[in-house]
């Protein structure tokens, strides 16, 4: 039988596919890597298993630049490899989720192949080219990865626009062969047997009529596009028509990538009447921490308050509650490490104190919760210390761009941000164990390993019943056998918006009340709640419970 709605109670792991296991020495983790280690995810209890993209791709961003959207990149295998994965994921109970990337293609792609050849090429209008205005780009947008959002193509004259890298040319909704080519690739796909689709920045593939300038501030050397393109005047027109000729056909799960999403917004996209998506990744608690000044975007190193934090999450629970349904995620391929970022991984006692904690007050929310490979070790930010050790291409442009071009930050400056924020630190090789490589290749890896892999491993947390992997196995479970945690209404406890230390709230349901205790700081507290006698602790990161003092990091739940 298939349960309507069955994603509501499941809990997503993403696998970075070039990060997570090599099987053949060259450095770079593949899908038998990946096929191997699908006992190991199963172990962990999760339902769904996102494979960032592992489509063909010149891999300028690490496959988020598609050149064949149904073949598999030879440095991760081939299409057989890939139905074994499918096959033995299904086999163990597991779903696979897809990424969809179709905002953009690579300009490898073959519809941008035929597109820039000539103004009459029946793929011309796949993309959006736009004559130049007085010899510069058609308008002042910027990349997301620096500079320009335009590219000049001498073939024709004409600019094409990239929200990201040049090598990314962004895909033109407005026409309908666009549309439909890729709801005919999705159905290929869903075919095939996957079961569901993360879509990389689908909010933004409806461009505003015009694409007017929008606004600038004067230390910036382009404007930011993201207020004109994220939820555009025809995006949900867009995904109700892809939900009618690919997921109302499919026993699938969506979940959109959306930044610069907020609540109302949200409530479109991921209604529970089931028309568009599933859920979205919003971002704001992701961007508590990040510059004062915009030209700096998120390269800084200040840390979230848990009052901010609190407040944004408390935001998305009420707001969505019996209307939409949220996303909940700390981590992923684009975020640093929540450990690092906002727990504590200057000690090993507080970093698997803090790890946990963070873990405790996201599971208990409301939505579905996604686990990015390595969380569930507490693996760390890297902070690589020289600009020679990053890869991400993001990282290594916005370093030259705000030091070497408008000199805003010294260099020693900027590194220090790299070490805090860049992508590169969710993207260091899976730490399986403390061998060579930690057990993740035999060959130089593609990425440089985090230097702590001899203490944080997989085969280290497995081996230790106190580790933050069955702490995470456990979360999963109680969210399986118990509906209170899936359905149960949020509420902060009272007056718990005021305390900057420690997070306590409420699931309410027909089954009763779990009271979520999460101290933030590496401080011994002293707090009161109202606790029945007959509460029971359901799971904690400490044992023997002190009551009413709260130790550093401790995080505890009670049912009544
Ligand atoms: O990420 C989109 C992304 O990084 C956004 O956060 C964007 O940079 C932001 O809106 C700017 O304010 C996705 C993928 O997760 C990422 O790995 C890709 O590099 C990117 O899209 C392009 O495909
Ligand atoms: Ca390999």
């Amino acid at each position: 039988i298939i349960l309507k709605n069955w994603w509501k109670n499941s809990v997503v792991y993403q696998v970075y596919p070039a990060s997570y296991q090599d099987s053949n020495g060259d450095g770079i983790g593949d899908l038998p890597g990946i096929t191997k280690r699908l006992d190991y995810i199963k172990k962990l209890g999760v339902d769904i298993v996102w494979l960032s993209p592992i489509y063909k791709s010149p891999q300028i961003d690490n496959g988020y630049d598609i050149a064949d959207y149904r073949a598999i990149n030879p440095d991760f295998g081939n299409m057989e490899d890939f139905d074994e994965l499918l096959n033995k994921a299904h086999k163990l109970g597991l779903k696979i989720m897809m990424d969809l990337v179709v905002n953009h293609t690579s300009d490898e792609h073959k519809w941008f192949q035929e597109s820039r050849k000539g103004k009459d090429n029946p793929y011309r209008d796949y993309y959006i080219w736009r004559d130049g205005k007085d010899d510069k780009a058609p308008n002042n947008w910027g990349s997301f990865f620096t500079g320009p959002a335009w590219k000049y193509d001498d073939q024709t004259g004409q600019y094409y626009m990239h929200l990201f890298a040049p090598q990314q040319p962004d895909l033109n909704w407005e026409n309908p062969n666009v549309r439909h080519s890729v709801y005919d690739m999705m159905n290929w796909w869903a075919d095939k047997g996957i079961d569901g689709f993360r879509m990389d920045v689908i909010n933004y593939i409806s461009k505003p009529n015009g694409l007017p300038d929008a606004k600038k501030a004067s230390d910036e050397l382009y404007a930011n596009p993201e207020p004109l393109v994220a939820n555009g005047h025809r995006i949900h027109e867009f995904l109700q028509e892809m939900n009618k000729n690919v997921m109302s056909n499919h026993n699938m799960v969506t979940v959109g990538e959306a930044p610069a999403v907020t609540t109302e917004e949200a409530k479109k996209y991921s209604n529970l009447s089931g028309k568009e998506l599933n859920m979205v990744f919003q971002f704001e608690h992701m961007g508590l921490d990040g510059n004062k000044n915009p030209a700096l975007g998120h390269w800084s190193d200040r840390k979230a308050t848990l009052t901010d934090l609190r407040a944004n999450l408390t935001k998305w629970q009420t707001a969505l509650a019996g209307e939409a349904w949220n996303s909940l995620y700390w981590n992923n391929h684009d975020q640093p490490r929540v450990v690092s970022r906002y727990g504590n991984d200057s000690t090993e006692e507080y970093r698997v104190l803090s790890a946990k904690m963070l873990a405790t007050i996201l599971h208990f929310q409301q939505g579905t919760p996604f686990i990015f490979e390595g969380e569930e070790i507490g693996m760390t930010n890297a902070n690589f210390k020289s600009l020679d050790d990053y890869v991400d291409l993001d990282s290594i442009n916005s370093y030259h761009q705000i030091v070497d071009e408008q000199h805003l930050l010294d260099g020693p400056t900027m590194l220090k941000y790299l070490g805090i924020h860049s992508r590169d630190n969710a993207r260091t090789p899976m730490q399986w164990d403390d061998t060579e490589n930690a057990g993740f290749s035999t060959g130089k890896t593609w990425e440089h390993l985090n230097h702590n892999y001899k203490q944080i491993n997989v085969k280290k947390d497995l081996a230790n019943h106190d580790s933050i992997f069955y702490y995470y196995q456990k979360l999963i479970k109680l969210r399986h056998e118990m509906p209170i945690i899936t359905d149960g209404i949020y509420a902060l406890v009272d007056g718990n918006d005021k305390d900057p230390d420690v997070y306590a709230y409420t699931r309410k349901s027909q089954d009763g009340t779990l009271l979520i205790i999460a101290n933030y700081t590496d401080k011994e507290l002293q707090r009161e709640y109202d606790i029945p006698d007959n509460a029971k602790e359901i799971i904690s990161n400490y044992s023997n419970d002190q009551g009413d003092k709260i130790r550093p990091y401790e995080a505890k739940v009670y049912q009544f």
